[in-house]
């Protein structure tokens, strides 16, 4: 039953108890504004020194840290595309950021793990579609992998909420 491993849930990540919260990182992996900001902030500056030896890490794909001063036990650094209309290969490599996160997490035999709106914020992708692809390809995952026991959607305001609520209806499994 994948559906009832999926929980959309208000609030902010940086507070979740779970094995790796992800993080809405950018190309350099050396921390900025939005969930990214947040993240450093609440993990400490030990965190901004792990990452530095990282060497960046390319958009559609993710990078795992520890979590530092986090509940969370490691932090997935995920890089989402820039949305540019929807043409340049943005949902490919929006659906390969949150497959990388779901390949690490079953490396490091996470079993609970907390997502942020991928992409969704300063980087413009539209939130009902980025909903769409996030539970897609968590729902396939979990589909062929019983490690992970539970994904959480961490929305920060309700178009985030709804959005997944829409995309969860609309998936076709159990
Ligand atoms: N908890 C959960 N969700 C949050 C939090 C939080 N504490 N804070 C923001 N969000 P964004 P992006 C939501 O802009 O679009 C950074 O500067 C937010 O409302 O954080 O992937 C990076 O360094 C939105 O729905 O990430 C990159 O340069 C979602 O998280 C760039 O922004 C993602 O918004 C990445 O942009």
């Amino acid at each position: 039953m994948v559906k009832e491993k999926l929980k959309i849930i208000k609030g902010d990540i940086t507070t979740m108890a779970v094995d790796a919260v992800v993080n809405a990182a950018n190309t350099s992996l050396l921390s900025g504004g939005g969930v990214d900001g947040a993240i450093h902030r609440a993990a400490g500056p030990e965190l901004l020194e792990e990452c530095k030896s990282l060497n960046g890490c390319a958009t559609g794909s993710a990078k795992l840290t520890k979590g530092y001063r986090l509940p969370a036990r490691y932090i997935i650094h995920a890089v989402g595309p820039v949305w540019r209309g929807g043409a340049k290969g943005e949902p490919q490599l929006l659906a390969s950021c949150y497959e990388t996160c779901l390949e690490l997490a079953l490396q490091y035999e996470i079993k609970t793990i907390a997502f942020p709106a991928i992409s969704c914020g300063v980087y413009g992708y539209p939130i009902s579609q980025a909903a769409v692809i996030a539970m897609k390809e968590i729902a396939d995952f979990l589909e062929q992998h019983d490690q992970i026991e539970m994904v959480y959607f961490v929305c920060f305001d309700d178009s985030a909420y709804d959005a997944y609520h829409h995309a969860l209806d609309s998936l076709n499994h159990d």
